[in-house]
């Protein structure tokens, strides 16, 4: 399919590449070429997207980020300092790229201004945050699912654009106390998952969607094994949470059809696409992603590409959905239908 819009692309500072190269040494088996993949919005990334038939991405900075960065005000120079420089690099090809701010998380109305200045500013299309902030004692860890973080949730809203909660490595007290003895599953097998699905749901059950029902929270990896879990999580709360006090005001099934999104980024099953289409009632919510450069568009795109679909189901999910999320203007091969 031709056009496809990719929401999960990963890039890092060209300043920075020694440390893409320590995290590579985690989760690439060829570092090097990882790091000469994450360093490129230009060349290296076009040729594969032409390739491969992917019009448009929308470009974040690399886990974990910010959210590593203990310190708060190195945090926000350092965000400030991507954001400058990504939109210095897709300034000039808006029917290519567009980008997702990098936030510090450390403080709500610090974060949510430099969202707005990155929207208002430059036109990113939301934030992308890489699960929970280390904070300033380099140990404790911040969540967004508290009531002071709302003033954060009502920009994001006010300013119409969604935030995209990506996950990082364990850090601190949690990776000290769940995954210090157990460094395999850190990552893609087990950990990045179940970080994020505890933050979402965390957000659920702390009433964040209830104060704030228009807020649109993306989630990647086909929903971080939360779609497996529907069921029982709806059984769970409705038969016996809320008559012993949760007192969430709509089923976890009505916050997955209203605020929350999820992409296929590093999970190309195609059993695993088709059950979550059905459990989320369709494929209204669901948008193609790479999780490039950790997965490649090859794998990515030869995929989908490949997908026994209905047709309207698979330019909702590999353009359509996000070409109305994002309000996206014209792309490379936005209008292409002849993709088959
Ligand atoms: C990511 O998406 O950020 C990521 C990593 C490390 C391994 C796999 C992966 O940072 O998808
Ligand atoms: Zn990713």
């Amino acid at each position: 399919m031709f056009g496809k819009v990719t929401i999960e692309d990963h890039f890092n500072l060209p300043d920075f590449a020694e440390k893409a190269k320590w995290w590579a040494g985690f989760f690439a088996v060829d570092a090097d070429k990882h790091v000469r993949e994450i360093s490129d919005v230009d060349k290296i990334r076009l040729e594969y997207a032409n390739k491969h038939g992917v019009g448009y991405h929308i470009l974040s900075y690399t886990a974990p980020g910010i959210q590593d960065i203990a310190d708060p005000a190195e945090a926000l120079r350092m965000a400030q300092l991507t954001n400058d420089w990504i939109y210095e690099q897709i300034k000039d090809k808006p029917d290519r790229f567009g980008s997702f701010a990098a936030l510090p998380m450390h403080d709500p109305a610090v974060a949510a201004k430099e969202l707005r200045r990155c929207v208002e500013k430059y036109g990113f299309k939301g934030a992308l945050v890489n699960d929970i902030q280390i904070a300033p004692d380099g140990k404790s860890l911040i969540f967004y699912d508290q009531p002071e973080w709302d003033v954060f949730w009502q920009t994001v809203v006010e300013l119409d654009v969604p935030f995209y909660l990506h996950p990082k490595q364990p850090t601190g007290v949690v990776h000290d106390t769940l995954w210090a003895d157990r460094k395999w599953l850190i990552g893609p097998p087990l950990s990045f998952a179940q970080g994020v699905s505890l933050h979402l749901l965390g957000m659920v059950v702390n009433g964040v969607f209830d104060r704030n029902p228009k807020l649109q929270v993306i989630i990647g990896h086909l929903g971080e094994h939360i779609p497996f879990d529907l069921w029982r999580i709806n059984h769970w709360f409705e038969d016996i949470k809320k008559p012993l006090g949760l007192s969430i005001k709509k089923t976890i099934r009505d916050y997955f059809r209203e605020n929350i999104w999820i992409t296929t980024s590093g999970h190309f099953s195609t059993p695993t696409l088709k059950y979550c289409i059905e459990e989320l009632g369709g494929p209204d919510r669901i948008m193609f992603a790479t999780d490039y450069p950790f997965e490649n568009y090859h794998d990515a795109c030869t995929w989908f590409d490949a997908l026994n679909l209905d047709v309207g189901q698979k330019e909702k999910i590999g353009r359509d959905n996000a070409r109305g999320l994002f309000k996206l203007k014209s792309f490379k091969d936005c209008d292409s239908y002849d993709a088959y």
